[in-house]
């Protein structure tokens, strides 16, 4: 594939790539819009610490000044995490800023698209976005479900919160034909709490399995991605009473206050880490970080 004109990679990315070194990709969306600064920009580090420890190359994905960039430097990492209303780009603001030029954080949606024209095919977060609550009503599903449909990238994360109809979220994913697996785990975790009690029919133990489903996947020529649903640690996680409580007076409030579109995420997202305290924000830092070292073990495993 020609690299477009408007993909910019970091030396370290592509040096990564040409020699086909394990490379993992990370989205900019939990940095501007997950989390507040400056842990958000510390997590990020840290995040990317953990993946050269795995022996990986971490390549963090924004666009900046209307270059689609892989592999942020220190100054963008600070830049995208410090600057108030940071655009919130998914599939469908791409064309528009890349044309128009600006800065922007990239969704798993978005980070997947970048990932795959850099030739990235694993990528680590948080949570990926889902069928809302009520989307009977409102229709607010995530271009996230449809991405993983078509987008031939892996994605590791915690499975998502429950600010989103979990079983609606996996019906969808199964309807387009989405693999979600279990890591070390036969249910959907439900990011806070290590499972959402729903079962998933696959399953996979260690670095190598997750490889090989990824490679067979490949194999079939399939069009779409894969999720990696890794569980938060038992030592961070919260109760899942506790959380569906503050996560029901988050959505009472978007509701109240007539929150729609792409601002129902970072709204629900930034009302729970006040509500809790900071305390859900220390348990998404721990489970961003053990999918960091998960994720970077599995492109390793890919790539050797
Ligand atoms: N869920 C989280 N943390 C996040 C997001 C989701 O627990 O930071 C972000 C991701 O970037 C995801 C996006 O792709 O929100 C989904 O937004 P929307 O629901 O508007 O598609
Ligand atoms: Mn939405």
């Amino acid at each position: 594939m020609t690299k477009p004109d408007f993909l910019d990679l970091s030396p370290e990315v592509a040096d990564a790539l040409a020699g086909n070194r394990a490379v993992v990709a990370l989205e900019s969306t939990i940095i501007a819009h997950g989390m507040p600064y400056p842990r958000n920009v510390e997590t990020a580090r840290a995040v990317e610490a953990i993946i050269r420890e795995e022996g990986a190359v971490p390549a963090t994905i924004a666009v900046l000044a209307g270059r689609l960039t892989i592999g942020l430097d220190d100054a963008a990492l600070e830049r995208l995490g410090q600057v108030p209303d940071v655009a919130k780009l998914s599939r469908r603001d791409l064309p528009s800023i890349l044309a128009r030029g600006g800065d922007g954080a990239t969704t798993v949606a978005a980070t997947m698209i970048a990932a795959h024209l850099a030739g990235i095919g694993i990528f680590v977060t948080g949570g990926i976005g889902g069928v809302h609550r009520g989307a009977e009503e409102s229709f607010d599903i995530s271009a996230d479900l449809e991405e993983l449909a078509r987008t031939p990238v892996a994605v590791v994360c915690a499975g998502a919160k429950s600010i989103l109809d979990l079983p609606k979220t996996l019906e969808y994913l199964e309807t387009r034909g989405v693999p979600v697996i279990g890591y070390g785990t036969g249910s959907f975790p439900a990011f806070y709490s290590r499972s959402s009690g729903i079962e998933l029919s696959q399953r996979c133990d260690d670095p190598k399995e997750a490889a090989a489903i990824l490679r067979a996947q490949a194999a079939l020529g399939y069009p779409g991605g894969a999720v990696i649903a890794n569980p938060i640690p038992e030592a961070d996680a919260l109760p899942a009473e506790k959380m569906d409580s503050v996560i029901g007076q988050a959505l009472r409030e978007a509701d109240a206050q007539g929150v729609a579109g792409k601002d129902v995420t970072p709204f629900l997202l930034g009302r729970i880490v006040e509500i809790t305290g900071g305390k859900s924000l220390e348990a998404n830092i721990a489970l961003v970080k053990h999918n960091a070292r998960i994720g970077a073990r599995i492109a390793m495993a890919l790539a050797g």
